[in-house]
């Protein structure tokens, strides 16, 4: 899918904040530095559209990106980086938490996982916080560029006993890369799918 129009939007603090419109939109979230931002640039083809950083804790407020004049992409903060000060991580807790569940018009949120590291408990408890506030998600795991096959299989593997754990059926799991544009389509064909239910059902 082609996107030929991508602009910011605004940077808000707080939900409150954030703009107003009945416009369908897609949040997407996880550990700070799993490369949210990058892959906001990478589904849009725009190199510098999102901030990204090799330091955990660049994006600190809910970013909105306008596609094709018809939907957002939410780029958010990070949660759980160590080095991020304790009061910081539950500034964006907080934002977070209530920006997923107060936004009315976000469809479902893309919760990215870093394929280098086997299953992390921060990430396992946000997927079970989602699943009791019923929020609707899919799993993008992120950076496979930077893993041999093996240690990716391990990993996926792990990750679906763990989430086993919880779910009788498992939550969609999409393999992604910014730098190989590796999933760029799936997520976008999910996307384009969620906007339209959504307009339907808002008719
Ligand atoms: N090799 C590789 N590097 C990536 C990929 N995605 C992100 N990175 C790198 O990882 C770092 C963090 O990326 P960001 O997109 O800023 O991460 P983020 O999740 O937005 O981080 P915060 O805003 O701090 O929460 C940057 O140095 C990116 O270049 C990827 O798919 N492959
Ligand atoms: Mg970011």
């Amino acid at each position: 899918m082609e996107i030929n129009k991508a602009e910011f939007v605004k940077s808000s603090q707080k939900n409150s904040e954030c703009p107003d419109t009945k416009l369908p939109e897609f949040g997407f979230i996880g550990r700070s530095n799993v490369g949210k931002s990058s892959l906001i640039n990478m589904l849009t083809g725009r190199k510098s559209l999102a901030k990204t950083s090799t330091t955990p804790g660049k994006t600190r407020l809910i970013n909105h990106f306008l596609i094709e004049d018809s939907w957002f992409l939410v780029d958010l903060p990070g949660y759980g980086y160590a080095k991020v000060s304790k009061k910081d991580r539950e500034k964006f807790g907080n934002l977070i938490e209530e920006y997923i569940l107060k936004r009315e018009n976000l469809v479902c949120v893309f919760v990215l996982i870093d394929s280098r590291h086997k299953p992390q408990a921060i990430d396992m408890e946000f997927i079970t916080w989602l699943g009791e506030k019923q929020v609707p998600f899919n799993i993008v795991f992120t950076k496979s560029d930077k893993v041999s096959t093996n240690v990716l299989n391990t990993n996926l593997k792990a990750f679906a006993e763990s989430l086993s754990e919880d779910w009788e059926e498992l939550p969609t799991r999409i393999l992604s890369s910014s730098v190989t544009k590796t999933g760029r389509e799936e997520i976008l064909d999910y996307i384009n799918d969620y906007s339209k239910t959504f307009m339907a059902s808002e008719k």
